[in-house]
């Protein structure tokens, strides 16, 4: 056996490079970053690899027909991937060689002696602990080979140990500029010793991500207190819904607030009847408000109730002329309102952004996500929160009124994330 390095501006041209001269036979031990890229210039990596000599002396016989620079590359492209993994596969025979020689010879040679199996053992625990090193850098090296695909090194330069949170996290439609300021903190705040597994990368960068999303916990309403909601939003995202949904959580399935609903959308036909249809289920008061200076008094009739909840109509974010009306109502109020923006977590980030910013002028407390189980990616939502800095209330997670709601969490978005929806009720 014989240990050759090969070294190039990415591990993926160095692996080329040996690949170039040695074929299948290039065995990857290590992979190493051996010079920092700099503004002027890029970095250099080393790829070490094994060469098992019988078969080189014996490649030179067969004669071959010289391919050009041109197919040599196109074979190379669509071989790198498919011989990483056939790297994988040779180190597996490895193990179980060296596995089984340790045996046989302990039989053969010196007996079943206690002292002697209990060395070969250790031997078998370390060579198993390397395998399990170079698996970890076979992982690394795949998942830098699609980073290559993807964005270009000036644009965003991805140290090699997080390429697979970042595919991961890019996937689902996080920001990469959060994802790129988020990684910078994980390595300024992890200890350099943690840095060699990915799995632990991983754990890291996803507690870190988790104690970031701002989240309004759900709190018991002090005695005698009350709480005015109003469900603002798009039209079509569920604010009708996640507000009968809140009704029946306040006052029968988790707390016994008296709740009282008002609604401002009265204009559409079958709007105030889906309402008053929730309402009447549950049995709890309802008001409507046509005329806007009718507003304070509605909430006064409802006097007697911990918590008034109020559906709008929804609007285009470019609609001045409906939000302006929600915005005279808050502005000549003398309740305290909690402003609820709703919004579809199937929504992509850069719209997410223009709504809030078209609703905003309404002073929003908190955001409510809807329709989580109409998606597999919910970047958008980490990166949108991030980006706002407006903490998330509720998940509304499908369509059942009263089950499908939760309260919001960290821990529950990135698992969403990282290892998809899974609904959970709260
Ligand atoms: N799958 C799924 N559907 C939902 C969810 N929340 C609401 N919906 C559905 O979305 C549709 C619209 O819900 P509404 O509550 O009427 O939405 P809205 O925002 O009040 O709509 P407008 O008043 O017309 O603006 C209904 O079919 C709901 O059942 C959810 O979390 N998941
Ligand atoms: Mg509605």
């Amino acid at each position: 056996m014989k240990l050759v390095s090969y070294t190039a501006p990415t591990p993926a041209e160095a692996l080329k490079k040996a690949q170039m001269e040695h074929g299948e036979d290039a065995l990857v031990v290590s992979t190493k970053q051996i010079k920092k890229g700099t503004l002027g210039s890029g970095g250099l990596y080393e790829v070490v690899i094994v060469l098992n000599e019988d078969k080189e002396s014996k490649k030179e016989t067969p004669p071959k027909k010289e391919e050009t620079k041109e197919e040599k590359e196109k074979i190379l492209d669509d071989d790198v991937l498919l011989d990483i993994s056939n790297a994988a596969r040779q180190i597996s025979q490895i193990a179980k060689v060296s596995e089984s020689k340790l045996s046989v010879e302990d039989e053969k040679e010196k007996g079943p002696s206690k002292e002697n199996s209990s060395i070969d053992k250790e031997e078998i625990l370390k060579v198993k602990q390397e395998i399990l090193k170079l698996s970890d850098k076979i992982k690394i090296i795949q998942n830098m080979l699609w980073e290559e695909k993807g964005p270009s090194k000036e644009e965003l330069p991805i140290p090699p140990e997080f390429s697979e949170i970042y595919k991961k996290a890019s996937q689902s439609g996080m920001s990469k500029d959060h994802l790129h300021e988020i990684m910078k903190l994980t390595l300024e705040n992890m200890p350099y010793r943690m840095r060699n597994n990915t799995e632990t990368i991983k754990r890291y960068f996803q507690v870190l991500l988790q104690k970031i999303i701002p989240i309004r916990v759900e709190l018991d309403l002090p005695k005698g207190a009350k709480k005015i909601m109003m469900f603002v939003g798009p039209t079509g995202v569920g604010k009708t819904t996640t507000l009968a949904k809140l009704a029946a959580r306040y006052s029968f399935v988790k707390y016994k607030y008296k709740t009282g609903i008002i609604t401002l959308d009265t204009y559409r036909i079958g709007a105030v009847e889906q309402l008053y249809q929730y309402a009447k289920m549950m049995r709890l008061p309802i008001e409507d408000v046509v005329d806007i200076n009718d507003f304070d008094r509605a909430i006064n009739s409802l006097n007697r109730c911990d918590i008034v909840l109020i559906d709008t109509v929804g609007s285009s974010q470019y609609d001045k002329d409906k939000i302006g009306r929600l915005k005279r109502i808050l502005d000549r109020t003398n309740f305290d309102i909690d402003v609820n923006l709703v919004l579809s977590s199937t929504t992509k980030l850069e719209d997410l952004i223009d709504i809030y910013e078209g609703f905003s002028f309404l002073n929003i407390d908190t955001i409510i996500f809807t329709k989580m189980d109409e998606t597999k990616n919910f970047g958008n939502i980490f990166s949108f929160v991030y980006d706002i800095n407006k903490p998330i209330s509720y998940f509304s997670i499908g369509q059942e009124v009263p089950d499908d709601i939760m309260e919001a969490e960290g821990e529950f978005l990135i698992k969403s994330i990282f290892e998809g929806f899974k609904k959970s009720k709260k």
